[in-house]
């Protein structure tokens, strides 16, 4: 008869789970004991990087990952990220070692009575088996939620004695033969109503959101806005680029202020909102939900983002599917022409530290590989990233979708291992990178292609911007003095360095690529605040 640990490797493997990001402890020892050679184990030094590079690791891959963390305090580790990866819906399997069952309502040291609930309200589900043959159960269960739509972490704890215990040998055959999926199509009527309003809408817009940055529905989404010559938004606070950054449609990011939103929309009276929360606003400027006469209608695969919503239609769909069949029920474009492009000026390359943000990123667009992936943890600087940068290719950047810091640095790692082959650039505030530092170290040990782009503005430079919004006049703990990211990043084995000038910054970043190691650039801006 197998054991529970033997057939957990097996399910692991027939579910392609067999990278393992963690941090080990006592209690998960008798779960890596013998680790298979086909199984990989990243390790990360502190929770809170080891759950942001499975984060990033399962965002670019668009397939679940695993993580194995140590019992209550490991768990707790990882909250911050975990709000993110919730946020960003990534399909995690969470696991924690338990104490020895006969122990847990002892009080012993390493078991929680309450372990089911650390990780809430964060998990779409938190389970402790009720026996050690229901372990391939409960572990299947959180393979298959994790990945339903939406999809989001879950959680199982695992008693370290169950490991050694037999397993039920014909649940474990059914278990690892199933499928489990879901259609997302919306039906013919449905399909025919949208188009409809569609059709006789004057001026429609589309508001796009990070559903989209899928690969069965980027390039959908880019042709129906053709289709329509529909002007195109990116909805608010994306963690995700979800439509090209050059498209001639392109707008711009929507301001995440229901006020600011309205304003933007102005002049359209139907919103086609496509794989987006209605809406996932951050400051508080209130106004009007829509402009004067105009309707709503959002598209999601999220049932709660759908009820949750204060005002606009709803339909709970694959956001892919469904513009693949408004395609084909709009098979010819509106008379009317297609909205002009909108200019963007470069700023000036400046020559010498400290730079403009924008200077920074605008040399990144002329430099960087077409390929690259792109993680953006810089606050203060989102508006002028999502202007400079050319982004036109799906799953190739990620942003803390909770706006938790401590995601960025290590998620880089998440995303380099998932394709080596491709290069990634993390660009962080001097701040933000100091939350998730421990990746570093993960970061050299693999060999992985990424450079750190750190912005050093000595400051928490967005929460400046919020002193002014918010009529704040005296807060502390705003500056940064002191640090020296690159000496930090030398004691992880990195080779780092100061970049002051524009050229060497220039060539600097032409030498991200694939096949070396990572380095970390650190690059003195200007403190700006918008
Ligand atoms: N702690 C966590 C875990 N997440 C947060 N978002 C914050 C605190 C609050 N916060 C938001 S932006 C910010 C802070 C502290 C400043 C980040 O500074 P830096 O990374 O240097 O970037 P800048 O804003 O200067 O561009």
């Amino acid at each position: 008869m197998p054991t529970v640990r033997e057939t957990t490797y097996h399910l692991l493997r027939t579910w392609g789970l067999t990278t393992v990001f963690g941090n080990p402890g006592s209690n998960e020892l008798p779960f890596l004991d013998g680790f298979p050679p086909d199984f990989r184990y990243v390790l990360g030094l502190h929770e809170g990087a080891v759950l942001a590079m499975a984060d990033g690791y399962a965002q670019a891959r668009g397939r679940p990952a695993l993580v194995n963390l140590h019992s209550a305090a490991g768990l707790g580790n990882a909250m911050g990220n975990l709000a993110n990866a919730r946020a960003s819906r990534t399909p995690l399997v969470i696991t924690a070692g338990q104490q020895a069952r006969s122990m847990i309502g002892l009080g012993a040291v390493l078991g929680e009575p309450a372990m089911t609930r650390v990780p809430e309200p964060h998990v779409k589900w938190a389970f402790e088996p009720s026996s050690p043959q229901d372990v391939p159960r409960a572990l299947s269960q959180a393979f298959h939620l994790a990945t339903l739509p939406p999809a989001g972490p879950v959680f199982v704890s695992l008693p370290w004695d169950d490991w050694a215990q037999e397993a039920d040998a014909d649940q474990v055959a059914h278990l690892a033969s199933r499928r489990v999926r879901a259609a997302g199509a919306a039906s013919a009527e449905v399909v025919a109503e949208l188009a409809d309003r569609l059709r006789q809408a004057k001026a429609p817009v589309l508001v796009i959101g990070p559903e989209a940055d899928e690969e069965n529905a980027f390039a959908q989404v880019a042709a129906l806005a053709e289709r329509l010559r529909a002007p195109v938004w990116t909805a608010p606070t994306p963690p995700r680029c979800p439509f090209p950054t050059r498209h001639p449609l392109w707008r711009g990011v929507l301001p995440p202020s229901i006020a600011g939103v309205a304003e933007r929309l102005a002049g359209h009276d139907l919103v086609l909102v496509l794989g987006a929360p209605v809406f996932r606003y951050h400051a508080y400027r209130p106004g009007p939900w829509l402009p004067e006469g105009a309707e709503l209608i959002a598209v999601s695969l999220d049932p709660e983002a759908a009820a949750r919503s204060a005002f606009g239609d709803a339909l709970v769909a694959d956001v892919g599917a469904v513009a693949g069949q408004l395609l084909d029920a709009l098979p010819d474009s509106p008379a009317r022409p297609a909205p002009a492009p909108v200019g963007r000026p470069d700023p000036p390359l400046e020559d010498t530290a400290p730079f403009t943000a924008g200077a920074v990123f605008a040399r990144m667009a002329r430099t960087l590989p077409r390929d690259v992936r792109l993680i953006n943890e810089s606050t203060s600087n989102t508006s002028q990233f999502w202007e400079q940068l050319d982004l036109d290719r799906p799953r190739s950047m990620f942003f803390p979708a909770a706006g938790g810091l401590g995601f960025g640095l290590p998620a880089a790692v998440g995303v380099a291992l998932a394709d080596p082959g491709r290069p990634v650039v993390a660009v962080l505030g001097d701040g933000a990178a100091q939350y998730g530092v421990a990746g570093l170290w993960t970061a050299v040990q693999e060999h992985l292609p990424i450079t750190f782009v750190v912005l050093g503005n000595g400051t928490y430079g967005a929460l400046r911007g919020f002193v002014s919004q918010l009529g704040v006049t005296d807060a502390p703990g705003l500056d940064l003095p002191g640090l020296d990211v690159a000496r930090i990043a030398a004691g992880y084995g990195m080779p780092a360095r100061r970049v002051s000038d524009g050229n060497e910054l220039a060539a600097e970043l032409a030498m991200a690529g694939p096949g070396r190691g990572p380095r970390l650039l650190e690059v003195p801006i200007r403190a700006e605040t918008r």
